[in-house]
């Protein structure tokens, strides 16, 4: 970590800005033909934000609908495979898709790091009733939402997921992330990591109140996280966390590494080179929080120049 903070200050926002764009220029490496088929194209938000075959999250076909495609991909964590699931902000014609997709992947957990509406315009569908005691109903699931806890920075909701052909209940907790704006970077790290923390908890609590349902998979279902196109906002959140997994266990991080690796398995992942820069700072922050770090100078960050070019 120390070295990361050397090379911070060295390269300065201007030096990250550039390596970021080294990996934002590399071709995408894999077809996208699901998100491109007829059937398909109406249900991705953005027609630029596609998702790759190879680590799509594949729908169980269910009655009459034939189809099988969501704007959904898994993600690998810190030495766990599927720890994630980066998606898109559900439309109102996915959303059905969207629990079928919860429920059949037994998430307990979900991290929306956008607001519904954003400088007036619609970002993600109103999936989930946003107060207590009213529910929503889409094919086969009702949606109750039990109770809602307002922080500062973000929301939380706990819901009950029934599947009304089998009559089964889930719990399913809700966090909602509120001053994280599009394209941009939370005006606190310090806000975003504590929401972090806090998601980890209760998924953790969350598979232990389960018991034997998860033995053998220690951490549980994929963690669901979504912004509006599910690229910026989500890619940004789950490099830190997995960074920050790296950090806690073997006092290193690779950022650059890791964004590669999102990127592998949903493509476009960190859309903006400040929230590429944001990591960085994020992480530094994170370090020196836990002492891990002494101090970090950071004076010449923003206006080093670019040097070689
Ligand atoms: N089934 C619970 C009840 O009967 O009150 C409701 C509930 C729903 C409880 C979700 C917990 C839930 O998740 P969380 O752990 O996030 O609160
Ligand atoms: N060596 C891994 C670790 O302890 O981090 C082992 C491990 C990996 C344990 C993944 C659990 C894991 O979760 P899941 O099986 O649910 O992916
Ligand atoms: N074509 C869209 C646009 O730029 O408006 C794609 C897009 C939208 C990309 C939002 C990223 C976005 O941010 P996020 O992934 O954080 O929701």
């Amino acid at each position: 970590i120390n070295q990361i903070a050397e090379m911070v200050k060295e390269r300065g926002r201007a030096g990250l800005c550039r390596e970021y764009g080294d990996i934002r220029n590399r071709a995408p490496d894999g077809t996208f033909s699901h998100a491109r088929m007829r059937s398909n194209v109406t249900k991705n938000r953005y027609t630029d934000v596609l998702c790759y075959d190879h680590s799509r999250v594949v729908l169980a076909n269910e009655g009459d609908d034939p189809s099988d495609y969501i704007n959904a991909n898994f993600v690998d964590g810190y030495k766990q495979k599927n720890a994630y699931i980066s998606t898109q902000g559900p439309l109102p014609k996915t959303s059905l898709d969207f629990w079928r997709m919860i429920w059949e992947q037994q998430c307990l957990v979900i991290v929306m790091t956008t607001r519904v509406m954003e400088r007036g315009r619609v970002k993600c569908g109103q999936y989930w009733e946003p107060t207590e005691d009213s529910s929503l109903e889409f094919g086969n699931y009702h949606v109750r939402t039990i109770s809602v806890e307002c922080n500062e920075d973000y929301t939380v909701a706990s819901l009950e997921l029934r599947n009304i052909k089998t009559d089964e209940i889930r719990n399913v907790s809700h966090w909602q992330f509120t001053s994280w704006p599009d394209y941009g970077v939370p005006s606190s790290a310090m806000a975003m990591l504590n929401f972090l923390q806090k998601v980890r908890d209760k998924q953790a609590q969350m598979v232990r109140a389960l018991g034997d349902t998860w033995a053998g998979h220690a951490r549980g279902p994929p963690i669901v996280v979504h912004c509006s196109a599910g690229i910026g906002r989500t890619g940004t959140f789950i490099t830190l966390d997995i960074c920050i997994s790296r950090l806690e266990d073997v006092g290193t991080a690779d950022i650059r590494g890791t964004v590669e690796k999102i990127r592998s398995q949903r493509a476009y992942s960190i859309q903006m080179p400040d929230q590429y820069v944001f990591c960085h700072l994020a992480l530094i922050e994170y370090a020196l929080s836990r002492g891990m770090l002494q101090s970090v100078d950071l004076a010449g960050f923003d206006d080093r120049e670019q040097d070689s070019e």
